[in-house]
């Protein structure tokens, strides 16, 4: 981590945020979890919100590249290696789920459930913590809503998932309404990431999430 956090200093960082509305990924939540658990899989909403990143990085590659400093070069990666930051007895750890553009939901819940049992027990595999192409923090599922999270280089972005809760909104009819809401942090590389870009993207995923029936029209 000191190597890795070193080397992300000299990265210009700039930070993007918005609010998600999470009733009807919360719902789809609910519904896969029972499908998942007769599986033997746990089912959070973490493999719904990768996935919807995997489906906005299809059409925002920039964010799943590298920038090759001494070239002045980006290499774009074909591989979705989503890094996931987990909160071990042993502290950070950031396996990656690979390939997560050619998985289900149902295949990312399995990835995210074997890496996690393996870093609570110190236990994840050198393969599983290299690669890294994206990388996302949920660091609500401790507290917390906004976070500045640290980029992991080479990538050039990374999320942080702010604690879901239920508050006042104002619906189409100006009346006051019980909404689920989440906060996204995003952090990206100044120097090839421009903002338009990585709001568009944050846009695209957001749209994903809350109506996850144009997550099913996107997948493959
Ligand atoms: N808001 C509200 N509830 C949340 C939530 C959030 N943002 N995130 C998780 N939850 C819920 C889950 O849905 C689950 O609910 P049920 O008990 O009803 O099933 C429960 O909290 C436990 O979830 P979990 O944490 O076991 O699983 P997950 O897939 O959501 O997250 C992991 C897995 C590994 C990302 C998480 O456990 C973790 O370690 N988070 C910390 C990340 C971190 O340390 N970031 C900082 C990095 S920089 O130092």
């Amino acid at each position: 981590m000191v190597k890795t956090m070193t080397q992300a200093n000299s990265i210009p960082h700039f930070g993007y945020c918005d609010e998600i509305v999470a009733d009807r990924m919360m719902d789809l939540r609910r519904d896969l979890k029972k499908v998942a658990e007769a599986r033997g899989i746990k089912m959070t909403l973490m493999p719904i919100i990768i996935k919807a990143i995997s489906l906005a990085l299809k059409q925002y590659p920039v964010l799943n590249a590298s920038f090759d400093e001494a070239k002045g070069v980006m290499i774009y990666k074909g591989s979705h290696n989503i890094g996931i930051a987990m909160d071990t007895p042993n502290g950070l750890v950031v396996p990656n789920i690979k390939n997560v553009q050619a998985k289900s939901i149902f295949d990312v819940a399995s990835d995210l459930n074997r890496l996690h049992a393996a870093a609570v027990k110190a236990a994840v595999a050198r393969e599983d913590l290299s690669g890294g192409t994206f990388s996302l923090s949920n660091i609500g599922s401790i507290g917390g809503t906004y976070a500045s999270p640290v980029i992991v280089p080479p990538e050039v972005a990374i999320g942080a998932i702010g604690r879901i809760q239920k508050l006042p909104r104002f619906d189409q009819e100006g009346k006051v309404i019980p909404v689920h809401i989440f906060n996204v942090s995003w952090s990206a590389d100044h120097r090839v990431i421009d903002g338009a870009t990585m709001a568009n993207f944050s846009n695209l995923w957001k749209k994903y999430l809350e109506d996850p029936v144009s997550m099913v029209m996107d997948m493959r």
